[in-house]
């Protein structure tokens, strides 16, 4: 019999500053009763779902900086998302700032009809510890997170391997090719990815592109199903991309969302699917050359030099 799973990706609209987290958890929650309703079996929320996207700004006040993250999960807020998960029967991924002791993380975690089975801490933290001069936009999540201690894992679910990435992981192929090595089914990933940023007057079209090229290239790849969802739409007068999408084995885009806002996508999944590609030009066993990837491992930068 085929093994198929039915996955859902929240795209979320913007989370303006003054957006408590009980009105985002209510925001959740709507979204996935939604997901159920269509038959969905897991959902990909984005990253950092709880609250606006604060590392667009230099805080110092360590009481307000705290004030984005979560101590406990589930805390007081968020205790309802993970009680209607149970409720109705579905797993999720939600990204969210978590305060281990006074380490500070971009997290995600995969919830199974709202028990924690997974969690997953960045691991390629994106643009400055510092304000830049003369940028559009900043981009601050060096100042605020600590680099992943936890590598890529991947967690038997019980319909599915499943393993995660946050938002900038999704542009490296390492990352995925450290869950493409177990054998992932679906790799989930939330993003927050601003129109502006980039530093030599990048072409406003060209991060739409980048992230399905990201996805699509990585899905195919690795032979796996890719779950991303965004955080769209104008938040805090910044500009952030949707185009929130579930990705084949193919490297096709099943379905994508059409929004800047809050909007459900859902998709049945042939997890079989990787099967062709995995016996045959993927098939890892017969064809990968560790031997000459050294350099992979051995060097960070580039460099003109030869290994
Ligand atoms: N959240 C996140 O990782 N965003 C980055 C923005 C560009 S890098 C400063 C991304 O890769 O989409």
């Amino acid at each position: 019999m085929k093994r198929t799973l039915h996955l859902a990706v929240a795209q979320m609209g913007p989370i303006q500053k003054n957006h408590t987290r009980s009105e985002v958890v209510a925001r959740l929650s709507e979204l996935m009763r939604d997901a159920a309703a269509r038959g969905a079996r897991w959902i990909t929320f984005p990253e950092l779902t709880l609250t606006t996207f604060f590392p667009r700004w230099a805080l110092e006040d360590p009481a307000e900086v705290h004030a984005y993250f979560e101590r406990e999960m589930p805390g007081k807020e968020t205790q309802p998302l993970f009680d209607l998960a149970r409720k109705l029967g579905v797993g999720f991924y939600l990204g969210y700032a978590e305060l281990d002791g006074d380490r500070q993380f971009n997290t995600s975690i995969l919830v199974d009809r709202g028990e924690i089975i997974g969690k997953y801490r960045k691991i390629h933290i994106p643009g400055d510890a510092e304000p830049q001069e003369g940028y559009p936009i900043q981009h601050l999540e060096k100042k605020y997170f600590l680099v992943g201690d936890l590598g890529f894992p991947v967690y038997e679910a019980p319909e599915a391997r499943i393993g995660m990435c946050i938002c900038n992981d999704r542009r490296w192929p390492e990352t995925y090719r450290v869950m493409g090595l177990q054998s992932v089914d679906v790799v989930m990933v939330g993003y927050n990815t601003p129109i502006a940023y980039g530093r030599r007057g990048e072409p406003a079209h060209l991060p739409f592109l980048h992230n399905h090229l990201s996805l699509q290239a990585s899905a195919y790849q690795n032979t796996c199903w890719v779950a991303a969802a965004a955080k769209a739409g104008v938040e805090e007068g910044i500009p952030m991309i949707g185009g929130s999408c579930i990705v084949a084995p193919t490297g096709e885009i099943a379905v994508q969302a059409l929004s800047e806002d809050d909007e459900v996508i859902n998709y049945v999944c042939d997890l079989d699917m990787a099967n062709g590609y995995r016996s045959n030009i993927f098939n890892f066993a017969r064809h990968r050359r560790p031997e000459h990837y050294q350099a992979i491992v051995e060097r960070v930068g580039a460099e003109p030099t030869s290994l």
